[in-house]
């Protein structure tokens, strides 16, 4: 079938009886065990949430539903020959664990169109915020606004059986996904361009619509559009909210380069800079990983991405003069568990080819991906029945008394 809810629908019953057994065979088990450290940091490590739609290799990176980003970029259809992976595809694969053919991916990207319009009550609130108003607290506020529209909400005002909670959040699911590109577009005419709205194209897919409706119509850019969309999608559970800035940071970091340095600095000079921004007690922007033990395939792809479409691009021959110094220095450290590059380290250098230059909007462009991972987890959640995350705290007092043998 080409439509999504019923393809879904035929996975949940199969899928919430796999978790039964689980719960009957294994739940007694032990997953780990956990340390001080991991209470005091944050509870990196802990093994403690269920999530389905994508798990973190230390060494691979991120795998989608068990594929890699390469995988996905052979195997996902694409909006031309050899191109880029459509985001409806991913989305497909994260909510029914199955790659989709060129049919359903069609049949998504035509449902997301006809739920894409933003209510003009939403487009009055973002009209009425101060324009000072940071754009992610304003993509927050847009999506809080379309809270009327919401199907769960009206379902659970009525009484649903708790069976078929699932069923309204998937519809809050897809409105809210096919809204995003409007919303986000919106945002960033009203920030950026004198608010001059510009229309949905009718005949663009999703990723390359939000393009379009932000003002950018290169083929490039459409093609960015949709490999960055795909990335960022999901990158297991439990992220913390600090995101994106080190794209930020590193940008800054590279263009302080261009000023000290001009565009074609010398290796030694690089390695000159890397030292001296360590020594003044700082990290080093877009490089390491909580988790991650090799280059981020999300930094690697865009990698391959910059050597089709801008192999001259100054700023990208500095990424790459980056690439080739920085890990060993920070080996040379001795302290850094991981010296490669992540996704940071190169997403803003192609958005800033295309002229999406406002790096206070990055965010906002990564939220809209990554509402397609948490919605899709969402989904699940409600159709698994998963409880909400309550893990116990402890105070200072707790952890002296039980230690210190007193
Ligand atoms: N530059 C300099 N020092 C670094 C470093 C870097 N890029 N990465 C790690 N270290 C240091 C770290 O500060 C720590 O030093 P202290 O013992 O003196 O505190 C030591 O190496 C061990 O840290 P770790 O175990 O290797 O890393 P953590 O798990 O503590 O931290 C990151 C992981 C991402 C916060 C850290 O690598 C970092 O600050 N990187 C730069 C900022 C960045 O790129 N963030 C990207 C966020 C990423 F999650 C993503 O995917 N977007």
């Amino acid at each position: 079938s080409t439509d999504l809810k019923s393809v879904l629908a035929e996975k949940i019953p199969q899928q919430q009886e796999r978790l039964k057994a689980i719960k009957k065979a294994y739940g007694s088990k032990q997953m780990g065990q956990v340390s001080v450290d991991m209470v005091i940091g944050g509870m990196r490590g802990i093994t403690g949430v269920l999530w389905e739609t994508s798990l973190l290799d230390p060494d691979e990176g991120i795998r989608f539903r068990g594929y890699s980003i390469p995988e996905l970029q052979e195997k996902l259809p694409s909006a031309i020959p050899d191109g880029e992976p459509l985001p409806e595809g991913l989305m497909w694969l994260l909510l029914t664990g199955e790659l989709p053919n060129k049919e359903q991916v069609a049949a998504l990207s035509a449902d997301l169109r006809s739920r894409a319009k933003l209510p003009d009550h939403v487009n009055a609130t973002l009209k009425a915020m101060h324009p000072d108003t940071h754009p992610m607290t304003q993509f927050s506020a847009g999506v809080l606004a379309l809270q009327p529209e919401s199907n769960f909400a009206a379902a659970y005002e009525k009484g649903i059986n708790k069976m078929q909670y699932w069923d309204p959040v998937y519809e809050d699911t897809m409105n809210l996904i096919a809204k995003l590109p409007a919303l986000a577009a919106t945002i960033y005419r009203n920030v950026y361009k004198g608010g001059e709205l510009i229309e949905a194209d009718p005949n663009l897919d999703w990723a390359a619509n939000l393009a379009h409706m932000m003002g950018f119509e290169d083929q490039g850019a459409q093609e960015l559009m949709r490999l960055y969309q795909t990335i960022h999608t999901d990158h297991e559970g439990g992220n913390g909210p600090c995101m994106v800035w080190p794209t930020r940071r590193f940008l800054s970091w590279l263009f302080r380069v261009r000023e000290e340095l001009g565009d074609n600095p010398s290796k030694d000079q690089v390695k000159d800079f890397v030292w001296a921004t360590l020594k003044s007690g700082r990290v080093v922007p877009g490089y390491g990983h909580a988790v991650l033990r090799k280059t981020d395939p999300r930094y690697a792809c865009q990698r391959v991405f910059a050597m089709k479409h801008l192999p001259d691009y100054p700023m990208f021959r500095l990424v790459s003069l980056f690439y080739e110094v920085v890990p060993s220095i920070l080996q040379e450290t001795g302290k850094v568990k991981n010296p490669w590059p992540n996704v940071d380290a190169h997403s803003g250098v192609l958005l800033q080819y295309y002229g999406i230059k406002e790096q206070n909007f990055y965010t906002v462009l990564f939220g809209v991906s990554r509402a397609i991972g948490v919605l899709s987890q969402a989904v699940w959640s409600r159709a698994l029945g998963l409880p909400i995350e309550r893990p116990k705290s402890v105070t200072m007092e707790v952890i002296e008394k039980k230690f210190s043998g007193t």
